[in-house]
């Protein structure tokens, strides 16, 4: 079979991989058949690596990332990814609504078939001060804000994720159920601003989101919200889950920064999950280039926690 596999440890390659030659592995696979499946799978070997985003570390091993996992809908212990193969990927809506031109549910796999997908190296830096390195697969968000069509008077993006009965979680009465998490506008244009579907080279598994979740690799890993089945424009801030469970540890805009303690740790350094190495934290998860002039204008908010 002429399947270029992908696989997590191949660093180099996955590196220096340029356009190019990743489209011609897709012309390699070829035909349309291939190419017919790819929106209904989401992550193929035959979907682009996009060069521009590299990682500066090894990428995580498959298995580690997809075996530690925060989804408080299912547990509020790392060790939920059994627990987490019981929510259904298919069929899938998403509604867009707010303040849009036209309110409306779109289907997945319609949603798909609208947007480029690409495969983009992040690094994640949870709150709790572990790592990771992923190449997930999706496209920017901002093709998403296109086919919204948002008004011109909304200033915020609003995500929720899906309250299924298949998740124990749920029942937990202190949590402000559905998690819901947004960003700025501009934030949600930004080019690293994310939707991932699939991760390395497979349809993205539930545990880690799937079938659809908010990639933000500049932020806490808080801030991306899983399995995300609505999405409105306001133009008020939304009240967040975290922010709204500890404000003064959890804020809304939870940019990443090694010098802004949270009350009850450092975030000087961070954990690598698989080698559980500890390596310095860089402020804005090492996305400052590209990021750090959203946020000009904005003094006088609490932009780091
Ligand atoms: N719906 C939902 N999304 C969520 C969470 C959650 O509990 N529920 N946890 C967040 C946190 S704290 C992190 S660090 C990342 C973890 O993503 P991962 O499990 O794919 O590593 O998911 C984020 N998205
Ligand atoms: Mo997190």
């Amino acid at each position: 079979m002429n399947i270029v596999r992908r696989r997590g440890w191949e660093v180099t390659d996955r590196r220096v991989t340029p356009e190019h030659i990743a489209l011609n592995r897709r012309a390699l696979i070829g035909g349309a058949a291939a190419l017919s499946i790819l929106p209904a799978l989401a992550a193929r070997a035959d979907i682009p690596v996009n060069p521009a985003f590299t990682p500066g570390r090894a990428v995580t091993g498959e298995k580690d990332a997809t075996t530690y996992n925060n989804y408080y809908e299912f547990s509020e212990s790392k060790n939920l990814w059994r627990d987490a193969q019981v929510l259904k990927q298919r069929p899938w809506t998403i509604e867009l609504g707010g303040m849009v031109k036209q309110p409306r549910t779109i289907g997945i796999d319609d949603l798909l078939k609208q947007v480029s997908l690409e495969e983009r190296i992040y690094r994640h830096r949870c709150v709790e001060a572990w790592a990771m390195t992923v190449p997930w697969t999706g496209f920017p968000l901002s093709q998403l804000l296109k086919i919204a069509e948002p008004l011109g008077s909304a200033k915020f993006v609003v995500f929720e994720t899906t309250q299924d009965k298949v998740m124990p979680g749920l029942s937990a009465p202190f949590y402000p159920w559905p998690y819901v998490e947004g960003v700025t506008i501009e934030e949600a244009a930004n080019d690293l601003a994310f939707i991932s579907t699939g991760m390395y080279g497979k349809p993205l598994p539930p545990q880690n989101g799937g079938p659809l979740r908010l990639t933000l690799p500049w932020k806490y890993g808080f801030k991306s919200a899983k399995a995300i089945v609505k999405i409105t424009f306001a133009d008020k801030r939304p009240a967040t889950f975290w922010e709204a469970i500890g404000p003064s540890e959890y804020g809304f805009w939870a940019n990443v920064n090694p010098a802004v303690p949270h009350p009850r740790w450092s975030q000087a350094t961070e954990r690598l999950l698989g080698s559980n190495e500890r390596v310095p934290t860089q402020i804005f998860n090492g996305y400052a280039d590209q990021v750090a002039a959203l946020y000009s204008n904005q003094k006088n908010e609490k932009l780091f926690m």
